[in-house]
């Protein structure tokens, strides 16, 4: 067969309210338990995917930049790749809307956005739930870029992986609540995410933090279903500090807090007695408050005063 096949995608980033950490099949990204999580305004990764007949390698762009290799994307164009039965070679170009060097993390929505545009390219026209699975092998948590809004990501069970794969659970539109991402650090990560999940399993406290995490995903259908901020902000907090507590108890100790992060935990601790705010961290130093409409003010106030950079967006 000749000719060029191409298609353009977009994926939001998503934050996990109920979090992702711990596999138990590294090679296909399966976690131990479910996740649930919301997509993110303004933090986007626009996609183009190219299949050429060449014999050079594939090639991968991110903000203009040729990357060393495909990085993450690779199982996503080897599975498609085979899909097809090919031996096409692939080029995907991908940019963000936010700068690579703000610390935030572009694995989620960069392998949802190359899921959707390597497969549309290769003339696939895969359903959501085909996507988040394609979408997983580059990276867990791109499972959950695939759907918009509140997304639960289904364990699974099986080991091939056909029933661990993302979905809505409530539409974007189902609770206004605003987002400010703090952009705390702007330097790598200590150790990577993937990295500290393996470790992480060696935690002494590994058994108990599995345990629990494995409620939280249920919890945090609870808390919409009835749109119980102070439900949400009680499993939405733990669920990060337990992950903060586990890695801080691996060997070597990993910590993703800076400073400026503790100030902001303490500072929103502090306010949750008395206003609807809450917040939650990722793998890195950057703190995301959520919070309702009418504490927005407050929090936006509070960031201009501690001079940190950030993000103010809504749930896409
Ligand atoms: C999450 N994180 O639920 C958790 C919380 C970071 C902290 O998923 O190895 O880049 O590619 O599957 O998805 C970040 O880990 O890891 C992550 P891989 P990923 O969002």
């Amino acid at each position: 067969m000749t000719g060029i096949f191409s298609a353009k995608a977009s994926a939001h980033a998503n934050i996990a309210v109920a979090k992702y950490w711990g596999k138990r099949d590294e090679n296909l990204n399966l976690p131990w338990f479910d996740s649930v999580s919301f997509g993110v305004g303004c933090l986007e990764t626009h996609t183009e995917a190219l299949w050429i007949e060449s014999s050079e390698s594939d090639e991968l762009w991110i903000d203009g930049v040729r990357s060393p290799d495909l990085g993450h994307i690779k199982k996503i164009v080897s599975r498609v790749r085979a899909e097809k039965n090919w031996d096409k070679s692939c080029i995907v170009r991908s940019e963000n809307t936010f700068p690579s060097s703000s610390g935030l993390a572009s694995s989620a929505s960069g392998c949802a956005a190359a899921a959707r545009a390597v497969s549309l390219a290769a003339g696939l026209e895969y359903s959501d739930r085909e996507l988040s699975r394609l979408a997983r092998l580059g990276s867990g948590s791109a499972a959950r870029s695939i759907p918009s809004g509140w997304v639960r990501w289904y364990a699974g069970t099986s080991s091939d992986g056909s029933d661990s794969y993302a979905s809505q659970i409530a539409d974007a539109d189902y609770w206004p609540l605003k987002i400010f991402v703090a952009l705390v650090s702007q330097s790598p990560k200590p150790v990577s995410s993937r990295l500290a999940m393996k470790i992480s399993q060696e935690s002494p406290f590994w058994t108990a933090y599995k345990e629990q995490s494995s409620r939280d995903a249920d919890l945090v259908q609870m808390a919409l279903e009835k749109r119980d901020f102070s439900a949400l902000s009680e499993v939405m907090l733990r669920s990060a500090l337990n992950l903060h507590a586990l890695t801080l108890t691996c060997r070597p100790p990993i910590c993703y807090f800076e400073p400026k992060s503790i100030e902001l935990l303490r500072m929103i601790l502090d306010a949750a007695r008395k206003i609807p705010v809450c917040c939650t961290l990722d793998a890195g130093a950057n703190v995301v408050i959520v919070c309702e409409e009418t504490a927005s003010d407050w929090v936006g106030g509070q960031l201009e005063t501690l001079k940190i950079p950030y993000i103010s967006t809504e749930i896409v």
